[in-house]
């Protein structure tokens, strides 16, 4: 583990009702804060709250400053440009925005978009809604038995009616990264636009939109360390000029008549209403925490949990994990347990402190691909240890026990 950040994080010092340790292991849900992030955002409060763009005073101009240096710091954490940074809800609104905005002006009849079967349904039903829309042809990459897609596949379904490829950077499911690259190349070979959802890959390793060469990125906050309600949608600047903006309101205008309206241009365009500072200022705190630490070493530490994790958790009798690659793989692991339904196992998982998700966890197709209906996902932060690794899986070993299965 990285030295000496347990304290940082308030939760994760709180006792469980059942007087042990809360072992949190939900990070691909959301992540907890760090102090640093929580006092930005207090002092943030205490110190200039005001509307910002609006005001003539000077808290007003504090937090317009505040505002903006979070958009600096935001482009500098992705390797991108400031005014190609619009601040969102989070990355299920970025998506929308980009399917609902860029989407709706460059789809039409017979037009193809094409997504995998992996992607969370914040990636997959804003282009299955424009597809209904425009006539469009929503289209599907499969993974493989690894849980990867295949760039043959990739290179045989894009062709010259693909106009958008949307794909996750990792599964939030399997924790399979993408190549990303080589698909953006096959797609900008064909003209199409390259949309990535890098809500779990961002805040777990080194993300950079130039390398990547993608056309647009959307991510969360609170699945890095910030508050809820921020999120970010990059868009490259010559794509940016072609979008509409879809929420209407205050603080996107040059110029209202009552008949017609002309918009700003630049990200402020999209973002209708009273802007989230505070969300903000609060991301680019995370962005600092994690930039201390650095992302690679981030990334490190989780390939080590994951690797200790899958290595334990292969010994579990009655285990079927539905993923156990350890190579281009975040720290997240999909498992039931024969007989068990998930959400008893989570249950009998929460008497040990023990947190984990079960369901479908937004990823109904993949499930259905996957031949199962639902599933357990234990997911990892920098910030977990081998020990609850342990905890996890002792309290594991115990699920068919006390569902009065046989355990061997
Ligand atoms: N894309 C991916 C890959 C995700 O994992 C999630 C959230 C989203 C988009 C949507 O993010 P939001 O912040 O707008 O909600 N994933 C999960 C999850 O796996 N469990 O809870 C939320």
């Amino acid at each position: 583990m990285i030295k000496d950040i347990r304290a940082d994080f308030p939760l994760l010092q709180r006792p469980h009702s059942s007087g042990k340790m809360l072992a949190y292991l939900d990070n691909a849900a959301t992540t907890q804060k760090p102090r640093q992030v929580l006092d930005a955002v207090r002092t943030f409060y205490e110190v200039c709250n005001a509307n910002p763009h609006r005001g003539a005073y000077e808290i007003s101009n504090e937090a317009t400053e505040r505002y903006e240096a979070a958009r600096a710091r935001t482009a500098k954490f992705i390797g991108a440009m400031e005014h190609e940074i619009i601040f969102t809800a989070g990355a299920t609104d970025s998506l929308n925005l980009v399917a609902r905005s860029y989407g709706e002006a460059a789809l039409g009849a017979g037009d193809e978009i094409l997504i995998s079967i992996a992607e969370h349904h914040s990636n997959l039903l804003p282009w299955q809604a424009l597809a209904a829309r425009t006539g469009a042809e929503l289209r599907y990459l499969y993974t493989g038995p690894d849980g990867r897609l295949s760039l043959d596949e990739v290179r045989e379904k894009i062709g010259p009616r693909t106009k958008i490829v949307a794909v996750t950077h990792v599964s939030n499911v399997l924790g399979v990264m993408n190549p990303v690259r080589e698909i953006a190349e096959i797609a900008h070979e064909a003209g199409a636009v390259v949309v990535l959802d890098g809500a779990q890959s961002v805040p777990h390793m080194p993300v950079n939109v130039q390398e990547l060469d993608v056309d647009f990125l959307a991510f969360s906050g609170h699945k890095m360390l910030a508050p809820t309600g921020i999120g970010v949608l990059y868009a490259k600047a010559e794509l940016m000029g072609k979008m509409e903006p879809v929420t209407l309101g205050g603080g996107i205008v040059e110029l209202v008549e009552e008949q017609s309206v002309r918009y700003m241009e630049g990200p402020g365009r999209f973002e209708a209403g009273s802007e989230n500072v505070a969300g903000a200022v609060g991301l680019a705190a995370a962005m600092d925490y994690l930039d201390d630490i650095g992302l690679k070493e981030i990334q490190a530490a989780e390939e080590g949990l994951l690797r200790y994790g899958l290595e334990q958790m292969r010994g579990i009798p009655h285990i079927e994990l539905l993923c156990d690659g350890d190579k281009d793989h975040t720290g997240i692991i999909p498992f039931n347990i024969e007989g068990v339904h998930p959400h008893d196992v989570a249950t009998i998982l929460d008497a040990s402190a023990v947190a984990v998700r079960a369901g479908h966890h937004c990823a109904e197709p993949l499930h259905k691909h996957l031949g199962v209906r639902f599933s357990c996902r234990a997911s990892f932060y920098f910030y977990n240890t081998k020990e609850e690794i342990d905890r996890l899986v002792e309290a594991l070993k115990g699920v068919r026990e006390v569902m009065g299965l046989g355990t061997e």
